[in-house]
């Protein structure tokens, strides 16, 4: 009887750890093309584990200046199994709301169920394309299929180039934290596809239908 109340309390505890751990056998460089929208510096370096609700908060003008909509076609998500922190489910919701790092995520516009796979990309496509405008957060709901934030997403060891932290995570989906490793607010390896829309492509549209009309 004892031994069996010593495994269901280490259970309990272990279902709540958050944990983390470097990465073993770093990938070198995968910078993602023009279309493809990442913080993260491509060097994989970190694992985390137990976070119910992880992901970048996207601005477009962070990649171009003039973006003024955004239509995402698809998300790219990266896990790692580690042997410490085995995984419960490989399934996992991935999800696309509006929102900013003053709002946090506020309107959920999809969430999908996907296969996480160790080292190396999913993908979500979305057919048609979701509009999410210039600020929108790309997130991971560990809390649908896992007891134990899991299956573990994979980090970088960097600041990213925009000088202000992007990947944030919460337990209860209202304190939002960065995810600090070594006293650095890293980035998720989560990105995203599709067309940035500018507002000098909206102009020339309206002036296109305005000489046909
Ligand atoms: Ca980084």
């Amino acid at each position: 009887m004892k031994k069996v109340l010593f495994v269901l309390v280490l259970a309990a505890a272990f279902a709540f750890a958050i944990e983390s751990c470097p990465v073993e056998d770093p990938l070198p460089g995968t910078s993602g093309t023009d279309a493809v929208l990442q913080y993260d510096d491509g060097t994989a370096a970190w694992i985390w584990s137990g976070l119910l609700h992880i992901g970048p908060w996207f601005d477009v003008t962070d990649f171009d200046a003039a973006a003024v909509g955004f239509d995402c076609n698809y998300t790219e998500w990266w896990f790692y199994h580690h042997a410490t922190y085995p995984w419960d489910t490989d399934l996992i919701s991935g999800e696309l709301w509006t929102g900013d790092a003053v709002t946090w995520p506020v309107t959920n516009l999809t969430a999908d169920t996907f296969t996480a796979l160790h080292y190396a990309p999913a993908y979500v496509l979305y057919s048609p394309a979701v509009s999410t405008g210039t600020d929108f957060w790309m997130i991971a709901n560990t809390t649908i299929h896992s007891t134990l934030g899991r299956p573990s997403a994979l980090y970088d060891g960097t600041t990213n180039f925009t000088g202000v932290p992007h990947t944030f995570y919460s337990q209860d989906w209202v304190l939002w934290n960065t995810v600090n490793s070594g006293g650095i607010d890293i980035d998720v390896f989560f990105r995203v596809e599709g067309l940035i829309s500018t507002a000098l492509e909206r102009s020339s549209w309206a002036a296109i239908k305005g000489l046909f009309r």
